[in-house]
């Protein structure tokens, strides 16, 4: 089964997408997700330049094969944007494979584990009472297990808070929170960590009150804090039973997460930033972490991420797949086929894409009582509307970056 072409398709419906189509001789499809938020072209170019021409004439059922050809092929390895694209070409051959075996993905990956996937969504608030309408909205739209992100007294603006601007009128449905703003240049945030430090407990002790020791409820340190700050926090929020408290440091640096470690039993989430399963060597093996935060879309796709997953799993550690609006459909397909295979799935998170991106990319999963299901449509079950998505063209986009009060540049 050659293949005989493979097209870049980007398209901006409520946000830029960049999707793989690769077409086999025999006309079966398989799309993939290289999404890399901010530095979209980036991936376009890698792909257009340097893998679409290599992948002319290939067998497409070779799928381990073309993952090791260009991983290893390219000499220069890692890194968001060569991952990305690889990660494009191996769900795309994922896909073209279920089509060709007539079955739904997970089929191939092993079968499903379960009946679905618990799935959590993103609440948040400036304030208190804004918080608790947006955890209300959530459980009324069947979502069992709730991020909560508040802002911060003092801080104009900050990470994960919906804002006005990303409500879509036409579905009543909240982005909460799309961080990338079209435009130019980024837009600047302000951040004071001691700030963060004394208000985010107290948010988790009136989350508690209000709704109870039942709900799952998970949090997003967006990388912000030093390690002795990180279990500072852990410590403190441990009363509130956490479901994971996420990205707690900056993750480059994987020793910070001992000292995290050896203060805190608040199960610790990391590597939606990560790309390879190298990156997650020590942390695994050491047991430093609970969950696993890669996606499918920046992890070299489904054949290297259900390695990292396999490893996970011999340490009881659990994965926890990005998915926020700026993995596209397509790449959330391919998280959804793999979590129902995997034994050591955690959780997903699911952020609800607009209706302009539902009608560019037609899909055929379910979202019931609080569970996504991939659907059974041979394949990924997603497909690429060419003439919904020729309707929206590119538009430069950034995400925020953040200064202290002194100005000096932080982590965002
Ligand atoms: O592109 C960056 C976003 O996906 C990221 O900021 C969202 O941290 C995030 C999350 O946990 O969803
Ligand atoms: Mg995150």
């Amino acid at each position: 089964m050659r293949i005989a072409s493979a097209e870049i398709i980007v398209t901006s419906p409520d946000r830029n997408f960049v999707t793989l189509k690769i077409t086999t001789e025999d006309g079966i499809t398989g799309l993939g997700d290289a999404t890399l938020n901010g530095r979209e072209l980036a991936v376009v170019a890698y792909l257009q330049e340097h893998v679409v021409p290599l992948l002319i004439g290939a067998d497409a059922h070779r799928i381990e094969d073309m993952w090791q050809f260009l991983y290893r092929g390219a000499y220069w390895r890692r890194g968001p944007v060569t991952m990305a694209a690889i990660a494009a070409v191996d769900v795309a051959l994922w896909d073209i494979k279920a089509k060709a075996a007539g079955m739904p993905l997970y089929q191939l990956l092993g079968g499903a584990s379960r009946n679905g996937l618990l799935a959590y969504g993103h609440a948040s608030g400036k304030t208190m009472p804004e918080l608790f309408d947006s955890i209300r909205s959530h459980q009324e739209q069947g979502y069992r297990a709730i991020r909560v992100q508040t802002g911060v007294p003092g801080l104009k603006s900050i990470y994960g808070i919906a804002s006005n601007d990303t409500f879509d009128a036409n579905t009543g449905v909240r982005y909460d929170h799309e961080p990338a703003q079209r435009g130019a240049y980024p837009a600047e945030e302000d951040w004071d960590t001691r700030a963060y430090l004394r208000h985010v407990p107290t948010v988790f002790e009136a989350v508690r009150n209000e709704f109870g020791p039942e709900l799952p409820l998970l949090h997003d340190g967006h990388h912000r804090m030093t390690p002795i700050q990180a279990a500072k926090l852990g410590k403190s929020l441990e009363p509130y039973d956490l479901f994971w408290l996420e990205d707690c440091t900056p993750a480059e640096n994987q020793e910070a997460l001992r000292l995290v470690r050896q203060h805190t039993t608040t199960p610790l989430a990391i590597g939606e930033i990560f790309n390879t399963q190298w990156d997650y060597q020590q942390i695994i093996r050491e047991q430093l972490i609970d969950y696993v935060r890669s996606a499918v879309t920046h992890t070299g796709g489904i054949s290297h991420l259900k390695k990292i997953l396999e490893y996970a799993a011999q340490y009881q550690i659990k994965s926890g797949m990005h998915g926020p609006t700026d993995i596209s459909p397509v790449g959330m397909a391919a998280a959804m086929h793999l979590g129902l295979a995997i034994h050591n799935f955690g959780i997903q998170e699911y952020m609800k894409h607009g209706a302009k991106t539902d009608q560019v990319f037609e899909q055929s999963f379910t979202w019931e009582n609080g569970f996504l299901h991939p659907g059974n449509k041979p394949g990924l079950g997603v497909e690429l509307n060419k003439d919904e998505a020729g309707k929206y063209p590119y538009e430069q986009a950034y995400l925020p970056y953040n200064r202290l009060a002194d100005g000096t540049v932080h982590d965002w």
